[in-house]
């Protein structure tokens, strides 16, 4: 089995107040010290296919991802040109919602557009 200790550094230290009495071991303090760790950041993708109508890819990257008309249209032309492209980096969860709001506007339109995340 293997242990992975992730969350917590352990610092090892003599107490000063512990004279050795010849006793044999020394008094040992270990501390933890809680450890923060940054949240994980996902890449949202957008996947090129041959039937959703470009401006509707636009219109997609407009809605959910915020961009202006000509951000949108550099980035769909990416999409068209090299199959896919990150159209953000979010936390899970919004990055969770941002897909399942492409895709559910894409299939209620009919259109097979694809959207994924990845972690970063
Ligand atoms: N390839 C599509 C077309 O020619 C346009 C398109 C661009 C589709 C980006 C999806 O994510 C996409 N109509």
């Amino acid at each position: 089995m293997t242990i992975t200790i992730t969350e917590h550094t352990i610092r090892l230290a003599t107490t000063p107040s512990s004279p050795d009495d010849g006793e044999g071991d020394a008094d040992v303090v270990v501390q933890t010290k809680p450890k923060t760790k940054r949240p994980p950041l996902y890449k949202v993708l957008l996947l090129n296919d041959d039937y959703t109508p470009m401006e509707f890819v636009v219109h997609v990257l407009e809605r959910f991802f915020s961009m202006s008309h000509a951000q949108a249209f550099e980035i769909m032309l990416t999409v068209h040109k090299k199959g896919v492209a990150v159209v953000g980096v979010f936390s899970h969860e919004i990055a969770e919602t941002k897909v399942g709001q492409v895709m559910d506007f894409a299939r209620r339109h009919q259109h097979p557009l694809q959207c994924t995340m990845e972690k970063e």
